[in-house]
């Protein structure tokens, strides 16, 4: 059985989009944001405190990105991998780093300087820059579905659920009107999944019989 550990709209929607695009069996841990102060029993199961984590038997993974690959590559007649003899393989496996250490690490200085620092610790300049930083490098992602409805292989593939979550968080973040228009629509596209709206409702559904908050508690800082 697959276990995964998430909080709402974390980098842990990246696993949960996957489980639901392949229609996997899981279960679902709710923890409330951030974990580390809120649910200090998680630290046992994951001494840095962070979701995602996803296990499976011996399994024991920390990455939201490594673990798109994972269930991918695992469940290989779903077709969301992309192999290495494919020629799109080194494309794939750019998009799956990139969506995390190019994309949504800025926004979380944007997160924390902005919004989830106590008032007298944030940090305008900061936000200015790194909103600047992220809409820079999403040029990539505007240059590759300008041309192709998908990112890479001419299909969906998990590098677009992880590329999807950086557009998430973006949109969480009030940036989506900032999109360029083939990421605009290449949004859409994305949301209008049925395994991305599965994977919506999941979340929203565990929150509620679990009792956790589906919003981060205030001052906390990621
Ligand atoms: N690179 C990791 C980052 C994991 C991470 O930092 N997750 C955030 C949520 S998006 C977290 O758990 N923050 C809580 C904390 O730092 O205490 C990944 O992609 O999974």
């Amino acid at each position: 059985m697959l276990h995964l550990h998430h909080c709402v709209s974390a980098r842990s929607f990246r696993p949960l989009w996957m489980l639901e695009e392949l229609q996997l069996p899981y279960q679902l841990h709710m923890l409330p944001f951030p974990p580390r102060a809120l649910a200090r029993s998680f630290l046992e199961l994951n001494p840095l405190g962070t979701v995602p984590l996803l296990t499976q038997g011996d399994v024991r993974m920390t990455e939201s990105a490594a673990m798109c690959q994972y269930l991918a590559a695992t469940h290989p007649d779903a077709g969301l991998d992309v192999p290495p003899n494919d020629p799109a393989y080194g494309a794939y496996l750019n998009w799956l780093h990139m969506s995390d250490a190019t994309l949504t690490f800025p926004q979380t200085l944007v997160l924390r300087y902005g919004r989830f620092e106590p008032a007298e610790r944030q940090q305008p300049q900061v936000v200015v820059d790194y909103t600047r930083w992220f809409l820079a490098r999403l040029r990539a992602v505007e240059a590759a579905v300008a041309q192709s409805e998908y990112l890479c292989a001419g299909r969906f593939t998990a590098a677009d659920v992880a590329v999807g979550y950086a557009l998430l968080l973006a949109q969480h973040l009030g940036l989506a009107p900032q999109f360029g228009p083939a990421t605009q629509a290449y949004w859409q596209r994305l949301q209008a999944r049925p395994g991305y709206q599965r994977a919506m409702a999941a979340q929203l559904r565990a929150a509620v019989e679990q009792g956790v908050p589906t919003t981060p508690a205030p001052d906390t800082r990621p």
